[in-house]
């Protein structure tokens, strides 16, 4: 967040067919309940817009559908919907936040962000890759497939969505946190050569190393970074309410630390939080950890 950008738009999703299990859809009311708004107002932001797109719920017959991709029509209609805020927000000058939701959402989001920048730099927080194809993806689940469509190779991917730019350039595309990895999801970021800081990077390197390096990939000869922030990415005893937990995660500092260091970097342009699941969550445990860290990244300090 650039110093100057004191403008923010608060887009929630309560998207969660494209997930694993239900309740993600519960996520942004959950991270608004739990004080997302307190938090943005005395970090000293104008809250310009608060939407809260209108998402299909579960249909009361489920029709018999393709397996390969589940709900796709429904992903479809939300990717437009969140493409259109996000475009809107961009216009207006101010700096989207997006949540959801599944991660699905996040097709949107990078529909949007790319419509805006031509050249968009990804950091990816995620336990997954998301890189599934629906030719690959052994669940249909769409909330594996975001990258994918981000970056073109699905059949379903931004070129669908009325009023996205163009495809995620996959060298400045960053992971942070991948510990649970398809064997397909395996081939694709060695071929296609994706900077990926696995959990075992991270263990080796440390956070401050990941985090710079990351910063520097997705931030030089970029319009900026998007932060797409998948809660699984952290320990399952750190967020225990996220639909598909892994073991072996980021610390709750591990974390803070990486945001702390992407608001001081004056880079990041938007940032998605996903994948909070009050139904499996304790005592809100997730969702405030997860209003903690979108705070940090938009510049909230210890001292
Ligand atoms: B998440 C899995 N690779 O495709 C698949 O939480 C998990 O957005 C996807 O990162 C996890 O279903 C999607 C097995
Ligand atoms: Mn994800
Ligand atoms: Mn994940
Ligand atoms: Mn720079």
């Amino acid at each position: 967040v650039s110093a100057y950008q004191k403008e923010i738009a608060l887009i929630k999703v309560p998207f969660g067919l494209a997930g694993a299990r239900n309740g993600a859809e519960l996520g942004p009311d959950e991270l608004v309940t739990a004080g997302l708004k307190r938090e943005i107002a005395s970090l000293g932001y104008r809250l310009t817009r608060e939407v809260r797109v209108d998402c299909p719920v579960q249909p009361a017959n489920v029709p018999a559908r393709r397996l390969t991709a589940k709900y796709l029509n429904e992903v479809q209609q939300v990717s437009e919907k969140v493409c259109q805020e996000v475009s809107s927000t961009l216009e207006e000058g101010a700096f989207p936040l997006v949540l959801g939701g599944d991660h699905s959402v996040a097709i949107g989001t990078l529909a949007g962000l790319t419509a805006h920048y031509q050249k968009l730099g990804v950091i990816w927080f995620d336990a997954h890759a998301d890189l599934n194809t629906e030719d690959h993806s052994l669940t249909g689940n769409m909330h594996g497939m975001s990258l994918a469509a981000g970056l073109g190779h699905s059949t379903f991917n931004l070129s669908q969505i009325r009023g996205a730019g163009s495809f995620v350039d996959p060298s400045k595309l960053v992971y942070i946190g991948l510990r649970d990895l398809d064997l397909y999801e395996k081939k694709q970021i060695r071929a296609m050569g994706i900077r990926a800081f696995t959990m075992h990077d991270i263990d080796r390197l440390g956070m401050k190393h990941v985090i710079e390096q990351a910063i520097v990939i997705a931030g030089s000869g970029t319009d900026g970074i998007h932060v797409s922030f998948d809660m699984d990415c952290l320990d399952p005893r750190e967020a225990p309410g996220v639909g598909t937990p892994v073991p072996g995660g980021l610390s709750y500092r591990e974390a803070h630390f990486a945001m702390e260091c992407l608001a001081s970097s004056n880079h990041v342009v938007s940032m998605e939080l996903v994948e909070v699941n009050p139904l499996l969550d304790q005592n809100r445990h997730t969702a405030r950890l997860g209003v903690g860290l979108i705070a940090s990244v938009l510049g909230k300090t210890i001292l």
